[in-house]
């Protein structure tokens, strides 16, 4: 009972902060206050969520699961959103699929093969509201996502408002999606106070920057910035727990949909016509469904049970991911596409060798590449090179 009261005492001292936060009239001259106050409360939530989750057990039964496969995809989506039946359409996996709500009780993972890749799709219980406090497992799902290297908010053309809520969800959680990393870099030290170097103009002050970061536990230490940080992304650079992952928004039963138009099976146009759907006053909440869309024009519009759009989906799903084919081209060989190599964008000519081996690595001295990247046939490059989607080459 201890570690309940204890959580019920962190949420008071948070409301108190919050109070004083609001009495605060914001200007230059208080911003290292409120700074310091939204670093407190921070740390305050990221202590509620490391209390919460040891008393009530953390991961639980079916919640490790193992890492498999070049990337980890998470579906997650309020209950009965057709999560399983995607998994199933996806994967090889046979997730247990039912017209009510929490019909998947524990994780269940599928291994998707696309493009060379292998890529596991992990599906969950629906997420309901008051997931975090740990409602129909909601902990479990959120520690779930934490560890994915991308997630699919999944819903269906009835509640197209539930990515909206998810990602607030995801977000109070210190999952921060489709953004990246701040640019920043913290050397501790174990004395001389604090230093910052930034190159770049600052829109926060000297004293908001010292008192957010000794507020956030760091007395000495040389800090560069890269970047003009916001306050919410100072205090997301140096507060444990955070984590930086992709999304893609997925909707699902647009089979419903009672439209002429749209999709035919085969069809893999997914980005439906916006005001097609604006249009579609057939369904009660066709104002809600207007609103998604407004939210951003990436929405996948599905069909798992038809199999519409799921071609496009794969092809979303991989581009998100980072991932690339390379085609190796033997000594003896002429070039071909028959050994693909899955790599991730940015990648050098040596890595890719690298993936082949270690000792393959080391003992090469540049390549010839044909294909996508070379500006003729069989050109010589450095190790050195990127790596491109489409590029064959010949390690000497
Ligand atoms: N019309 C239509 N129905 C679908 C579609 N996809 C799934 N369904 C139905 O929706 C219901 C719920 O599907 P599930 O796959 O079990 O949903 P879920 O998201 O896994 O649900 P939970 O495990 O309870 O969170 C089932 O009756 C499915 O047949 C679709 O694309 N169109
Ligand atoms: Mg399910």
């Amino acid at each position: 009972m201890s570690d309940f009261s204890d959580i019920d005492h962190i949420g008071e001292q948070i409301s108190a902060i919050q109070k004083e936060i609001r009495d605060t009239p914001y200007h230059k001259g208080t911003e290292h206050h409120i700074g310091r106050l939204r670093a407190r409360i921070a740390r305050l939530k990221d202590k509620q969520i490391e209390t919460s989750s040891k008393s009530r057990g953390g991961g639980g039964q079916g919640y490790a699961v193992k890492h498999q496969g070049d990337a980890t995809v998470i579906l997650i989506g309020p209950p009965s959103a057709g999560k399983s039946t995607l998994l199933n359409r996806l994967t090889n996996a046979r997730s247990r699929v039912a017209p009510y709500s929490f019909t998947t009780v524990s994780v269940i993972p599928g291994m998707m093969e696309y493009k060379n890749a292998r890529i596991q799709i992990l599906d969950v219980p629906g997420l309901i509201e008051g997931a975090e406090e740990g409602k129909g497992r909601g902990r479990e799902v959120l520690s779930v996502a934490r560890g994915a290297d991308l997630i699919i908010l999944m819903t269906d053309i009835d509640r197209p408002e539930a990515i909206e809520r998810i990602k607030a969800a995801l977000e109070r959680n210190g999952i921060r999606l489709d953004i990246v990393r701040p640019n920043i870099i913290v050397d501790k030290k174990v004395s001389g106070g604090l230093i910052i170097h930034s190159n770049i103009k600052q829109d926060l002050t000297r004293e908001t920057f010292k008192s957010v970061i000794s507020e956030l536990g760091i007395k000495n230490a040389e800090i560069t910035i890269n970047e003009n940080l916001s306050l919410e992304r100072l205090i997301d650079a140096l507060s444990l727990n955070r984590v930086y992952t992709p999304s893609i928004s997925v909707i699902n039963k647009s089979d419903m949909l009672n439209k002429e138009i749209i999709m035919q099976p085969n069809d893999n146009v997914t980005y439906l016509p916006a005001d097609a759907l604006a249009r579609d006053v057939s369904r009660s909440d066709a104002s809600g469904t207007h609103q998604a869309l407004q939210a951003g024009n990436d929405i996948s519009y599905i069909s798992a049970v038809k199999d519409y759009g799921l071609d496009h989906l794969k092809e979303r799903i991989w581009e998100t991911l980072g991932f690339i084919n390379v085609y190796l081209v033997r000594l003896d060989e002429e070039p071909n596409f028959n050994s693909p190599i899955v790599m991730k964008k940015g990648a050098s000519l040596f890595e890719v060798a690298q993936k082949i081996g270690p000792d393959f690595a080391e003992e090469r001295t540049h390549a010839k590449i044909w294909a996508i990247g070379s500006k003729f046939p069989g050109q010589e490059v450095s190790l050195s090179l990127q790596a491109l989607d489409g590029m064959q080459v010949r390690f000497i």
